[in-house]
Protein backbone atom coordinates (compact mmCIF):
# COMPACT_ATOMS: atom_id res chain seq x y z
CA UNK A 1 0.00 0.00 0.00
CA UNK A 2 1.50 3.31 -0.83
CA UNK A 3 1.32 6.09 1.64
CA UNK A 4 0.52 9.61 0.21
CA UNK A 5 -0.45 13.36 2.14
CA UNK A 6 -3.08 15.61 0.77
CA UNK A 7 -3.86 19.48 1.89
CA UNK A 8 -7.33 20.79 0.97
CA UNK A 9 -8.42 24.41 0.99
CA UNK A 10 -11.68 25.75 0.37
CA UNK A 11 -12.62 29.77 0.57
CA UNK A 12 -15.90 30.06 -1.31
CA UNK A 13 -19.69 29.03 0.14
CA UNK A 14 -19.59 26.38 3.10
CA UNK A 15 -15.79 25.48 3.19
CA UNK A 16 -16.49 23.24 5.62
CA UNK A 17 -19.21 20.91 4.02
CA UNK A 18 -16.86 21.44 1.11
CA UNK A 19 -13.74 19.72 3.13
CA UNK A 20 -15.94 17.53 4.27
CA UNK A 21 -17.62 16.48 0.70
CA UNK A 22 -14.12 16.26 -0.45
CA UNK A 23 -12.79 13.58 2.52
CA UNK A 24 -15.86 11.61 1.49
CA UNK A 25 -15.58 11.40 -1.74
CA UNK A 26 -11.76 10.32 -1.52
CA UNK A 27 -13.26 7.45 0.75
CA UNK A 28 -15.52 6.78 -1.38
CA UNK A 29 -12.75 5.66 -3.59
CA UNK A 30 -12.09 1.86 -3.46
CA UNK A 31 -8.83 2.48 -3.98
CA UNK A 32 -8.49 4.61 -1.36
CA UNK A 33 -8.33 4.29 2.58
CA UNK A 34 -8.28 7.69 4.65
CA UNK A 35 -5.98 6.58 7.43
CA UNK A 36 -5.40 10.67 9.22
CA UNK A 37 -7.05 13.72 9.04
CA UNK A 38 -5.58 16.82 10.61
CA UNK A 39 -7.86 19.48 12.46
CA UNK A 40 -9.28 21.89 10.57
CA UNK A 41 -7.20 24.96 9.96
CA UNK A 42 -8.62 28.70 9.41
CA UNK A 43 -5.88 30.58 7.38
CA UNK A 44 -5.43 33.60 5.66
CA UNK A 45 -5.10 34.03 1.99
CA UNK A 46 -0.97 33.24 0.96
CA UNK A 47 -0.54 34.60 -2.92
CA UNK A 48 -3.05 36.32 -4.49
CA UNK A 49 -4.14 37.85 -1.03
CA UNK A 50 -7.62 40.00 -2.09
CA UNK A 51 -9.49 36.96 -1.42
CA UNK A 52 -11.22 35.01 1.85
CA UNK A 53 -9.55 33.48 4.68
CA UNK A 54 -9.19 29.78 3.96
CA UNK A 55 -9.97 27.03 5.60
CA UNK A 56 -7.19 23.90 5.47
CA UNK A 57 -6.46 20.20 6.55
CA UNK A 58 -4.17 17.50 5.90
CA UNK A 59 -4.95 14.50 4.90
CA UNK A 60 -2.94 10.88 5.43
CA UNK A 61 -4.03 8.22 2.55
CA UNK A 62 -3.52 4.98 1.76
CA UNK A 63 -3.96 3.93 -1.61
CA UNK A 64 -3.18 1.67 -4.36
CA UNK A 65 -3.64 4.20 -7.20
CA UNK A 66 -0.31 5.38 -8.90
CA UNK A 67 0.33 8.80 -8.10
CA UNK A 68 -0.93 10.27 -11.87
CA UNK A 69 -4.18 8.31 -11.41
CA UNK A 70 -4.37 9.66 -7.38
CA UNK A 71 -4.25 13.01 -9.47
CA UNK A 72 -6.81 12.33 -11.36
CA UNK A 73 -9.12 11.10 -8.73
CA UNK A 74 -8.68 14.51 -7.06
CA UNK A 75 -9.04 16.66 -10.14
CA UNK A 76 -12.60 14.83 -10.32
CA UNK A 77 -13.02 15.85 -6.66
CA UNK A 78 -12.80 19.10 -7.44
CA UNK A 79 -14.45 19.33 -10.61
CA UNK A 80 -17.42 16.98 -9.02
CA UNK A 81 -17.45 20.14 -6.32
CA UNK A 82 -17.90 22.84 -8.66
CA UNK A 83 -13.81 24.43 -8.52
CA UNK A 84 -13.76 27.20 -11.37
CA UNK A 85 -10.25 28.42 -12.36
CA UNK A 86 -11.21 32.16 -12.81
CA UNK A 87 -8.51 33.90 -11.01
CA UNK A 88 -5.24 31.68 -11.11
CA UNK A 89 -4.44 31.62 -6.99
CA UNK A 90 -7.71 33.03 -6.98
CA UNK A 91 -11.01 31.59 -4.60
CA UNK A 92 -11.99 28.00 -4.97
CA UNK A 93 -14.86 26.07 -3.63
CA UNK A 94 -12.37 23.24 -3.08
CA UNK A 95 -8.46 22.20 -4.18
CA UNK A 96 -6.85 19.23 -3.83
CA UNK A 97 -2.99 19.17 -3.62
CA UNK A 98 -1.00 16.06 -3.55
CA UNK A 99 2.20 16.83 -1.26
CA UNK A 100 4.11 13.40 -0.66
CA UNK A 101 3.73 9.91 -2.16
CA UNK A 102 5.69 7.75 -0.32
CA UNK A 103 9.26 9.27 -0.55
CA UNK A 104 8.74 9.72 -4.11
CA UNK A 105 10.48 12.52 -6.30
CA UNK A 106 8.20 13.21 -9.22
CA UNK A 107 8.73 15.54 -12.39
CA UNK A 108 6.43 15.67 -14.57
CA UNK A 109 4.18 18.49 -16.40
CA UNK A 110 1.28 17.96 -14.62
CA UNK A 111 2.81 16.97 -11.43
CA UNK A 112 5.68 17.66 -9.25
CA UNK A 113 6.32 15.89 -5.82
CA UNK A 114 6.79 16.69 -3.18
CA UNK A 115 4.83 19.99 -4.03
CA UNK A 116 6.72 22.37 -5.00
CA UNK A 117 6.41 25.38 -2.72
CA UNK A 118 4.96 23.08 0.24
CA UNK A 119 7.54 23.80 2.86
CA UNK A 120 7.31 27.60 2.47
CA UNK A 121 3.61 27.27 3.05
CA UNK A 122 2.69 27.80 7.05
CA UNK A 123 -1.11 26.34 5.75
CA UNK A 124 0.43 23.12 4.59
CA UNK A 125 3.02 22.74 6.37
CA UNK A 126 0.75 22.96 9.99
CA UNK A 127 -1.60 20.94 9.15
CA UNK A 128 0.41 18.32 7.97
CA UNK A 129 3.17 18.25 10.88
CA UNK A 130 0.11 17.46 13.11
CA UNK A 131 -0.41 13.93 10.92
CA UNK A 132 2.83 12.97 10.56
CA UNK A 133 5.84 11.68 12.39
CA UNK A 134 8.60 13.17 10.34
CA UNK A 135 11.22 14.89 12.27
CA UNK A 136 12.34 17.16 9.65
CA UNK A 137 8.63 18.30 9.32
CA UNK A 138 7.79 18.99 12.38
CA UNK A 139 11.00 20.99 13.24
CA UNK A 140 9.62 23.12 9.88
CA UNK A 141 6.57 23.64 11.53
CA UNK A 142 7.65 24.79 14.75
CA UNK A 143 9.32 27.62 13.18
CA UNK A 144 6.58 29.27 11.82
CA UNK A 145 4.70 31.33 14.19
CA UNK A 146 0.84 30.87 13.37
CA UNK A 147 -0.63 33.94 14.75
CA UNK A 148 1.96 35.92 12.07
CA UNK A 149 1.63 33.48 9.91
CA UNK A 150 -2.62 34.10 10.02
CA UNK A 151 -3.05 30.58 10.90
CA UNK A 152 -6.20 29.41 13.53
CA UNK A 153 -7.65 25.95 14.70
CA UNK A 154 -11.11 26.26 13.54
CA UNK A 155 -14.22 24.25 14.98
CA UNK A 156 -17.65 23.55 13.63
CA UNK A 157 -20.68 26.00 14.76
CA UNK A 158 -21.09 23.70 17.50
CA UNK A 159 -17.48 23.64 18.82
CA UNK A 160 -16.77 20.09 17.64
CA UNK A 161 -14.47 19.07 15.15
CA UNK A 162 -17.02 16.40 13.16
CA UNK A 163 -13.78 14.66 11.30
CA UNK A 164 -13.32 11.10 13.01
CA UNK A 165 -9.71 10.81 13.67
CA UNK A 166 -8.39 7.71 13.46
CA UNK A 167 -5.20 7.36 14.80
CA UNK A 168 -2.65 4.13 14.01
O1 LIG B 1 -2.60 26.11 -2.92
C1 LIG B 1 -3.84 25.94 -2.41
C2 LIG B 1 -4.75 27.11 -2.59
N1 LIG B 1 -4.30 28.31 -1.86
C3 LIG B 1 -4.39 28.54 -0.54
C4 LIG B 1 -4.85 27.78 0.56
O2 LIG B 1 -5.30 26.62 0.45
N2 LIG B 1 -4.75 28.38 1.78
C5 LIG B 1 -4.25 29.64 1.95
N3 LIG B 1 -4.21 30.14 3.17
N4 LIG B 1 -3.81 30.39 0.92
C6 LIG B 1 -3.87 29.84 -0.30
N5 LIG B 1 -3.50 30.36 -1.49
C7 LIG B 1 -3.75 29.43 -2.41
S1 LIG B 1 -3.42 29.62 -4.08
Amino acid sequence: MNRAYLSIGSNIGDRYQYLQEAVRSLSAVPSITVIKLSKVYETDPVGYTDQAAFLNIAVELGTSLSPHDLLAVCQNIEQELGRKRIIRWGPRTVDLDILLYNDENIESDDLVIPHPRMEERAFVVIPLASISSDAALLQKAAEFDPEKEGIRLWTAFDGDDVFVHTEN
